[in-house]
């Protein structure tokens, strides 16, 4: 079967994606306490999976290095948000994390070519978890972890775009309460905090967008490129993975399992950065 049909604003070239260092087990930022045992190896194995996983997609993965003195190093998608060429460089909102983007910084500029923008407030902060792109508009969620002046660096960032603010609470991210499921199409759960965040979302964005409804919150964090869909697996989604597989217009999609990353906060769209190709002139 042929990659399926994406508009343009979903069709992904590229991927950043960063290896996982020993110092994740113990020392990884963790919101549920106590937090469950992780167990490295299967980290490193379910992360290796996903990158094939994404390769699947026609992507091609760059692999970073893994840096012991980033223990969320992993989680590359909180350092830049890019889109249609440009690169933003996050302040993320965890002091333990500003040091990640370093390399991202690097590697955006040299190796991919991409015009980096600066976040020139220090006091903003940003997780790039909390920046939904949905095609048309930018959607940033103030968590703990993205602030006002973070959400104003974006809307700075990319002046060509829509952007809008949500208030979001019972979650690290925006992004663990929403994702793109397809174009125009939202994925969030039913949960009560979901539903409150996706309310405030459809109050404020410009364009209206389907929503598809899934059951444990969880699985409202898929990845959306090329065509098709990265979601979580029956054995951690139970009750959403009947109603993703029955959807007809999805048929080419992958089920990765990442329950490892998950006990550090990790979801699917956590451990990459997505980049289209750029035209050189
Ligand atoms: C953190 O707390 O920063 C990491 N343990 C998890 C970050 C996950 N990021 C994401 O979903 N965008």
């Amino acid at each position: 079967t042929g990659k399926g049909k994406a508009p343009d604003v979903f069709r992904y070239h590229y991927a950043i994606v960063s290896r996982i260092p020993n110092s994740f087990k113990d020392s990884s930022l963790k919101q549920k306490e106590p937090a469950k045992p992780i167990d490295l190896e299967k980290a490193r194995q379910q992360h290796e999976e996903y990158v094939e996983t994404l390769r699947k997609l026609g992507i091609d993965v760059l692999e970073l290095p893994l840096d012991e003195r980033h223990p969320d190093c992993v989680f590359v998608e909180d350092t830049a948000v890019v889109i249609n060429g440009t690169a933003l460089i996050c302040r993320p909102g965890a002091p333990s994390r500003l040091g990640e983007v370093a390399v991202i910084r690097q590697t955006l500029r040299k190796e991919l070519g991409l015009k980096i923008v600066e976040v020139d407030n220090d006091k903003a902060t940003i997780d790039g978890g909390d920046v939904l792109w949905t095609g048309k508009e930018i959607v940033v969620g103030l968590s703990g972890r993205t602030n006002q002046e973070g959400a104003q660096a974006i809307a700075k960032a990319f002046p060509e775009y829509a952007t809008c603010m949500v208030r979001v609470e019972g979650a690290l991210h925006l992004k663990s309460l929403m994702s793109m499921a397809g174009p125009e199409l939202i994925a969030v759960s039913r949960s009560p905090a979901a539903q409150k965040v996706l309310k405030r979302v459809q109050e404020q964005v410009t364009y209206s967008y389907m929503i598809l409804t899934v059951e444990e919150e969880e699985a409202a964090n898929m990845l959306y490129a090329n065509g098709m869909r990265v979601h979580l697996p029956d054995t951690t989604i139970p009750k959403s993975f009947p109603i993703i597989e029955n959807k007809l217009d999805f048929q080419n999609r992958y089920a990765q399992d990442i329950s490892e990353l998950q006990k550090a906060d990790g979801d699917l769209t956590s451990m990459s950065i997505l980049i289209q190709k750029v035209k050189h002139p």
